[in-house]
């Protein structure tokens, strides 16, 4: 869990003066007894700190009490949910039962955005949310991100209602569309486990399992469906819940004595080591190691901007800027290395071979990850088969600090990296494919230069770069500066991210910021509403070039390898005439919204006032017209393998 200095966003007189929530004027009898043994010291302050507690604990007298009481215990601060009936039961627990706090429901208005509020939350804290989704239709809506979630190895607790499956029990018609036979089939190939307990202390036993499951690496998301007579089911004597202390996360396996002394005596030796970070903790002290571990080496370090910031981007030996591919001199530094050790990289066997023309690389090659025990057959999400001259099933973190500790200390040497220096010089100048480009539009490098030299001094936590960003601007030097992509590839996941993640770090002293494609913001933008209505401050910058541009790109690809016209690339691919209004999307739904913005000028202009009403405690978007292009780098790895145009 990273812990956040006191900071200025919490204490903004907007969010002191909000309404507070009603539920104290509930009639009494509503509220059921107080459960002294729940709650012990009368109200207690609900994690949303601009809302008071509500008044209503009870002693657990249903099936979905026992639940909510467990979901208590394991320290589940929030509940995203968008309403359904088959877990009204539960519903009814979290607010009637427990006051609606610890856990605090999050509403969503798109089950996507439930989960991927959770996925970016889990992203800051290390710590899963729970998610409740409705049958069917609800876990069918969220389905994309959970594979996100999935290919993030991010935990979350998804709590399905389902039923119920006592056919003389449900309701004509909708109880019986909106029940399944095997829910979990539906994401049983993209979750770690699933299950639909028969009981409410089996309920509590699967629920705990999964809460274990998730967080054990290699994490992921986890799937429990409670069927609706279970939750409603009265108790006729209390459930204890199970003593988590009597069933405790496992500890995490380390690499053994004999792994450790090959890989010391591969490293200790090696004249050109390469480090490539893929999957590795968010913890501070892990990042200083890391740094500490290439120091020791003097190895040269490769970054993935799918990842969040797990090295410093400018410290001398990470000569090359985080990439989505590993491009030009970059992998002339992995056909160089004489030693190439992989923190968990995500595709390493696919790097690797690309950047060796097809060839195993002539270094030797330590990979450290636990990623194949979530390898199953249904998603490819496992990628290449990575070649390993040692390979090792432990926490790449674990690794990193053993693998100092029988290194020992090094005299300070400077810290020239080994590869060539002029090798890293990359361009962040785009690749110009259309005249349009250069007039009403600003360019993608100059969007960036003017966003990070803004909000340098502000900072920043960037929760999402957009696909064509130029990696040359990322300034990252903790695990905060910026917290990663969307894992599974699946767009519309970036408003929900982003608020899920400046949830978790509001009322620190980051200036939460998320830089989204105009075609990502589309898809996921009422997500906004949930961060506007619980006072979640961040600032949303879209990187608007009115396209899915991606597929631009791929269009043409296929122009150029069939022949035909390059400028219809665009056919089908422009969200314009009409032009969408993106900023009107988010005043519409309370936040802050500027733009179109055109020129370097208001740009600066409009971030500078977005700055002001993120620290006011608003969510804020600037709609920025950018040119329709990608940096060189990214857009030469989509177009790679062109023939020359005939
Ligand atoms: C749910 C989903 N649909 C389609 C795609 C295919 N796709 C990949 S990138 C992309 C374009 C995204 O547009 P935008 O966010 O505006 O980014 P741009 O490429 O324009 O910078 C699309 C449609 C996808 N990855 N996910
Ligand atoms: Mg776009």
């Amino acid at each position: 869990m990273l812990r956040h200095a006191e900071g200025t966003f919490a204490a903004s007189p907007r969010i002191a003066a909000l309404p507070r929530f009603r539920y104290s004027s509930l009639p009494i009898e509503a509220r059921g007894k107080r459960n002294d043994a729940v709650q012990a010291g009368g109200r207690t302050p609900m994690n949303d700190t601009a809302h008071a507690a509500a008044d209503v604990q009870s002693i657990a007298g249903f099936g979905s009490d026992a639940i909510a009481d467990l979901l208590r215990a394991l320290d589940i601060p929030y509940v995203a949910l968008t309403p359904g009936a088959s877990f009204r039961g539960l519903h009814d627990s979290l607010v009637n039962h427990l006051g609606n706090t610890r856990p605090e429901l999050l509403l969503c208005v798109h089950e996507e955005h439930a989960v991927a509020l959770a996925h970016g939350y889990a992203r800051v804290t290390g710590k899963p949310l729970a998610v409740a989704l409705h049958a069917n239709v609800g876990l069918m809506h969220a389905t994309m991100a959970i594979f996100n979630a999935w290919c993030d190895r991010i935990p979350i607790l998804m709590l399905g209602g389902v039923g119920p499956m006592d056919a003389m029990q449900r309701r004509p018609w909708v109880d019986w569309i909106h029940t399944a036979r095997d829910l979990g089939a539906l994401i049983r190939g993209y979750t770690k486990w699933d299950d639909q307990p028969g009981s409410v202390a089996a309920a509590l036993e699967a629920i705990l399992r999964a809460y274990r499951i998730a967080m054990t690496l290699p994490q992921g998301p986890v799937y429990v469906s409670l069927d609706a007579a279970l939750q409603e089911e009265g108790l006729p004597a209390p459930v204890a819940l199970p003593p988590l202390d009597r069933f405790p996360a496992a500890m995490p396996g380390a690499a053994t004595e004999e792994t450790l002394r090959r890989s010391t005596d591969l490293l200790a030796t090696a004249i050109r080591p390469l480090v490539m970070i893929g999957r590795v903790s968010i913890d501070p002290a892990d990042f200083e190691r890391r740094v500490a571990l290439a120091q020791r080496l003097r190895a040269v370090v490769l970054t993935d901007i799918k990842t969040g910031a797990t090295f410093p981007t400018q410290h001398p030996l990470h000569p090359f800027p985080p990439s989505l591919y590993v491009t030009g001199d970059a992998t002339q530094a992995i056909r160089d290395a004489d030693v190439i050790l992989s923190l968990d990289w995500i595709d390493l066997g696919g790097t690797l071979r690309q950047a060796c023309g097809g060839a195993l690389p002539r270094g030797k090659i330590i990979q450290c990850s636990l990623d194949q025990y979530v390898h199953n057959g249904w998603s490819m999400d496992y990628q290449a088969l990575p070649p390993a001259d040692l390979a090792i099933l432990a926490p790449p973190d674990a690794f990193v600090a053993a693998l100092l500790g029988a290194l020992g200390p090094h005299p300070a040497m400077p810290m020239q990296p080994w590869c060539a220096a002029e090798r890293a010089q990359d361009t962040a100048e785009p690749e110009r494919t259309t005249d349009e480009a250069a007039s009403e539009r600003l360019p993608l490098a100059e969007l960036a230069r003017v966003t990070t030299e803004s909000l340098a001094a502000h900072r920043p936590s960037y929760l999402r770069l957009p696909l064509g960003w130029p990696g040359e601007f990322c300034r990252f030097a903790h695990p905060l500066d910026y917290i990663g992509f969307d894992g599974g590839g699946g767009i519309g996941s970036g408003p929900g991210m982003a608020i899920g993640a400046a949830l978790a770090l509001r009322g620190g002293d980051r200036l939460p910021v998320a830089v989204l494609g105009d075609g990502d913001y589309l898809m996921g933008v009422t997500a906004l509403w949930t961060g506007v209505h619980y006072r979640v401050p961040v600032l949303i910058i879209i990187a608007n070039n009115e396209s899915f541009f991606n597929d631009e790109l791929h269009q043409e690809r296929m122009a150029r390898m069939r022949g035909r016209p390059v400028e219809n690339r665009w056919i089908g691919l422009r969200i314009s005439d009409p032009a969408m209004d993106l900023a009107g999307f988010a005043r519409d739904q309370g936040a802050k919204g500027y733009g179109p913005v055109r020129t370097t000028d208001a740009l600066a202009a409009a971030i500078a006032q977005g700055i002001a009403d993120v620290r006011a405690g608003a969510v804020a978007v600037i709609d920025v017209r950018v040119a329709p292009e990608y940096s060189r780098a990214v857009s030469a790895s989509l177009m790679r393998s062109i023939p020359a145009q005939r």
